[in-house]
């Protein structure tokens, strides 16, 4: 028997090989079939090709200096090294919405002011005597410090001081993207004017008094750094009272202090202090984070796979993905987190479980 027979003898055989047919032919005019790809494309449970991955911090600084031998600021513009997710490499992503990176600025050098349509944060690691002026804002940087850079906002970093400075970047940029929308300028002057001092959004603005006839609707926060000095105390004060979370520890919400709303409308972010001997219960969301170590140590089984973690460590739970974490060092610990929950929140499609 030929094949041919086989084929029309098994009726089976004849619909996909004319289903075919008909799909190269609607293909020539630009069509293809949804029953297809429907499943993958609206799927019951979200879908990431994304890992749980962590970068210990000592691997990385030292290739980040090793980086300070290779190039400089100037030439690199920002001296950053791509915390690339190993489940989509090549993409600049560490979850499918978030690009994060580790930035080195050595002593002398300046990263020139620029702008551009995706909002970033910092969060500062190690070194002191670095500043980032945003908005004519010069803010120094200190360990733990939350810094916002949000949409369009001029920004630019130097290093005045004497030893290399490195912080966590986050931005928003494959949100941007994702629309593409993106819109980018760098400015002539290598240093924007500064005409506020350090601090001065911070005290100005969330200190429990407002600038009279300020307008409420705001979809960014004004605070430029939210310094990890003051912060650290509100996490102590919810520990001492027990207000502890039994998944999150005692954690607070970086907050828009006009309207309670989230720092940025793309990205959220969390401090939360594990106390010493803290073993979480599992949480998943849809938001993919990624978090950043403040101060301890512990361990955070993401999606059954345990990941270690140590000061200025970062790791990435993908969206959904179960984690837990615990404390394992001998005293407490603090996580940053930071995830586009706020985008997914104002959009109503944020979920979370256990
Ligand atoms: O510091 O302005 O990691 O524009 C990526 C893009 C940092 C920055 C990054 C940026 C910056
Ligand atoms: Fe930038």
């Amino acid at each position: 028997m030929s094949m041919a027979t086989a084929d029309q003898a098994n009726p089976k055989h004849n619909i996909q090989g004319s289903r075919q047919a008909y799909y190269e032919k609607i293909k020539g005019y630009n069509l293809a079939p949804l029953w297809e790809v429907l499943r993958g494309l609206v799927t019951p449970e979200p879908k990431s090709q994304m890992q749980p991955a962590l970068w210990k911090f000592a691997q990385v600084e030292k290739y980040m200096l090793e980086a300070g031998d290779v190039i400089t600021a100037e030439e690199a513009e920002r001296r950053v090294l791509v915390l690339e997710n190993p489940g989509d490499p090549g993409k600049s992503k560490i979850t499918n919405s978030l690009f994060a990176g580790i930035q080195l600025i050595m002593p002398g050098e300046i990263a020139e002011a620029h702008q551009h349509t995706a909002s970033a944060i910092r969060f500062v690691l190690k070194g002191e005597g670095a500043y980032t002026a945003v908005e004519g804002e010069k803010s120094s940087m200190e360990h733990g410090d939350f810094i916002i850079t949000a949409n369009w906002a001029p920004h630019d970093h130097g290093n005045p001081g004497s030893e290399p400075v490195m912080w966590l970047d986050v931005l928003d940029m494959h949100i941007v993207n994702h629309f593409q929308a993106s819109f980018a300028n760098h400015f002539d002057e290598k240093m924007q004017n500064v005409n506020h001092e350090d601090g001065d959004s911070f005290e100005r603005f969330a200190t429990g008094v407002l600038p009279d006839g300020m307008p409420a609707v705001t979809n960014r926060s004004p605070v430029i750094n939210y310094p990890y000095r003051k912060m650290k105390p509100i996490l102590d004060r919810l520990k001492k009272t027990g207000d502890i979370d039994k998944r999150h520890g005692a954690r607070v919400r970086y907050a828009n202090p006009i309207n309670g709303g989230p720092v940025l409308p793309t990205m959220g972010a969390h401090l939360a202090l594990l106390p010493k001997g803290f073993k979480g219960e599992p949480y998943r969301s849809t938001d993919g984070t990624v978090f950043c170590v403040a101060e301890g140590s512990g361990v955070t089984v993401i999606d059954g796979q345990p990941f270690e973690w140590g000061g200025n460590d970062v790791f990435v739970a993908p969206p959904w993905k179960r984690y837990t974490h615990e404390v394992t060092g001998s005293g407490d610990a603090v996580l940053f987190s930071i995830s586009d929950r706020p985008a997914q929140e104002s959009l109503g499609i944020w979920r979370e479980g256990q």
